[in-house]
């Protein structure tokens, strides 16, 4: 009898984590957005599934980012000032800083806006600075 309650407890926690384990991978598959201290999405990474900006310059990710996650769905516009202030770029894919014409962002972000792409503000139009 002894045995029969104790396999009854060990199936009761299989099912129970069994169910977690659903809960878990539901929760994955919500879109977000991953920031990476170094390129090529390498070095410390925080995840974000809304809007973010750093708490002062003295917050750990304050111009530190140098590459971005961004699943198809999410659109995220990047700004070089905390609270959304300053110059922005608009990312539809993933970016690190080692290619295309937005690499001299690299260690400059202070704040991000995530947005559904369905949802995402027209990207503005800039000329882009020469590098020094
Ligand atoms: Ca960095």
């Amino acid at each position: 009898m002894k045995k029969l309650i104790i396999v009854l407890v060990l199936m009761q926690i299989a099912l129970i984590s069994h169910s977690q384990c659903a809960t878990a991978y539901k929760d994955s598959a919500v879109l977000a957005v991953v920031v990476y201290e170094h390129s090529n999405y390498q070095g410390r990474s925080m995840i974000l599934t809304s809007d973010w900006t750093v708490s002062g310059s003295s917050d750990p990710w304050n111009d530190k980012i140098s590459s971005i996650e961004v699943p198809s769905g999410l659109t995220v516009v990047v700004y070089m000032d905390w609270k959304y202030q300053g110059e922005s770029m608009t990312l539809t894919s993933n970016w690190t800083c080692q290619e295309g014409p937005y690499a001299w962002k690299n260690d400059k972000i202070s704040s991000i806006r995530v947005f559904r792409t369905q949802d995402a503000p027209l990207p503005k139009q800039k000329k882009m600075p020469k590098k020094p």
